[in-house]
């Protein structure tokens, strides 16, 4: 947009000069003002060249729209990749990602759970604002919808032209008007969310028709569809969302890969929890491969996440440390991967900005030089492009986590970092809290206790008061537009 302005600029000026260039004036005669007449043309010509030529360079040095694959596991612990767990799992390619890619170390989600993040990633915006504050579709459907007043991502990708595609999970809206085909999303091979559903049978929503399927491994098959996405619209720019449901319960994999991490002495939930990322693993091996075979590698970004912690229920997981688990705002529930992987565009490095799932739409945005429509409202994240190519940092920002079942109540679970200090307000209870929870927050400073181990409250009043004062303020703010007629 910046560069075009220029080149608009620039030509008026130069027609400008052309037109003052020539005065026709005196007694001549028509040869002379013939003559005059060709020169004028001949100004024109050649300021219709100078004008041109820039405008055909752009053209030709005018970047090819980059596809994007998000890719986005469910309930996948930073602890779960190989590349961080010494080798307890199997995960080349998505290690792969890391190694060749740019990776965040200090990679937030916007929520300790599913629904809420999706909107986030989807909207830029705290999930609060955006109406999705609960994962319960059965009995909290209202609080899990996407409100229709809300612009995602994928509206804006196909209002510049791509073609955009979930495959997956959505888990942001049941009904007609909260559908992804009516949210940017022009395919849809997926379900829903909260469905009673199991790996090897499961319904399936394919292009606004739902069907059963009972012959297939359900990561195996988002797999495939991913890879058929890809090939359908080789010739064009894509925006393709693949939402794995994996390693989400239930649990349940092939039991020939489950073996080998029995063999290995693991148990049997953490051995199927980890042969479901393997098979998950794989189809992003393939995924990758096909670009390669269609040579898109060098004009498609891929990135991958988790959504949210590691899932409790099963029992301990290794997360390098990490305390908490999904559904807590302390580390373990709230930190996940995070890679960007473009090589030919960014050379592989590893970055200790604080991302958040918020700062997905501005960087999108950016980087595919996208038009945002003016409806669109305010984003609370920023774009991660100056963090990707080295030239700034995101260390220094705020960011705010607030979950519970049910209705907000912002004294649950809440937590917000300033730099490394970080602000908690205890998870309470897995129950839909009947009031307010009377524990008192506490501060940790990650610099020096990234395992969130000892409240430094007491040693930092000021700190603390202003801190609890800003989450205070924030938990207002978004309340106040999740409410909004
Ligand atoms: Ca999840």
């Amino acid at each position: 947009m910046f560069r075009s302005a220029t080149i608009t600029t620039l030509g008026t000026r130069r027609v400008a000069t052309g037109e003052q260039t020539f005065p026709v004036a005196g007694p001549q005669g028509a040869f002379v003002r013939v003559l005059f007449a060709v020169m004028r043309n001949l100004g024109r010509c050649l300021a219709l060249g100078l004008i041109l030529m820039p405008l055909l360079g752009a053209l030709r040095a005018a970047p090819v729209p980059p596809n994007v694959i998000f890719i986005l596991a469910d309930d996948l612990a930073i602890g779960d990749l190989a590349v961080f767990n010494g080798g307890r799992t199997r995960t080349p390619a998505i290690d792969r990602l890391v190694r060749e890619g740019i990776w965040f170390d200090a990679a937030y989600s916007a929520s300790a759970v599913c629904a809420p993040a999706r909107a986030a990633l989807l909207t830029g915006r705290s999930p609060h604002r955006t109406g999705v504050v609960s994962l319960e579709m059965n009995t909290e459907l209202a609080l899990t919808r996407l409100r229709v007043d809300e612009t995602t991502i994928a509206d804006v990708f196909a209002a510049n032209g791509y073609r955009t595609g979930l495959i997956g999970k959505w888990h942001t809206g049941a009904g007609p008007e909260y559908h992804p085909l009516k949210r940017g999303f022009g395919e849809f091979e997926g379900f829903f969310g909260s469905d009673q559903m199991t790996y090897n049978h499961y319904t399936l929503d394919v292009k606004g028709v739902r069907g059963e399927v009972t012959d297939k491994y359900l990561t195996d098959d988002l797999s495939a569809r991913a890879v058929g996405f890809v090939r359908r619209h080789r010739s064009e720019p894509f925006f393709l969302f693949l939402a794995h449901y994996a390693p989400h319960r239930p649990l349940d994999a092939p039991e020939a890969v489950v073996q080998t991490y029995l063999e290995r002495g693991f148990n049997r939930n953490t051995a199927t929890i980890y042969a479901m990322i393997e098979i998950m693993d794989r189809g992003i091996g393939e995924l990758i491969a096909e670009l390669d075979r269609l040579k898109l590698r060098e004009t498609t970004l891929v990135i991958f996440a988790s959504d949210n912690g590691p899932d409790p229920i099963p029992g301990p997981r290794f997360n390098v440390g990490l305390r908490g688990t999904k559904y807590e705002v302390h580390e373990g529930g709230i930190r996940v991967p995070l890679v960007f992987n473009w090589p030919a565009k960014f050379p592989p490095g590893e970055r200790h900005a604080l991302a958040h799932f918020t700062d997905l739409f501005p960087t999108l945005v950016e980087l595919a030089s996208l038009r945002v429509p003016a409806t669109a409202r305010r984003r609370d994240g920023v774009s991660l492009v100056p963090v990707l190519t080295g030239r700034g940092d995101n260390t220094d920002l705020v960011r705010f986590w607030q979950w519970n079942r049910a209705t907000p109540n912002y004294t649950h679970n809440a937590a917000m970092r300033d730099g490394p200090w970080k602000l908690v307000r205890p998870y309470v209870t897995r129950e839909i809290p009947k009031g307010d929870s009377s524990a008192a927050p506490v501060l940790y400073d990650l610099a020096a206790d990234p395992f969130e181990t000892t409240d430094v409250a007491s040693a930092h009043p000021e700190r603390f008061q202003r801190m609890k004062a800003a989450l205070d303020a924030w938990s207002a703010e978004v309340e106040k537009e999740r409410v909004r007629p």
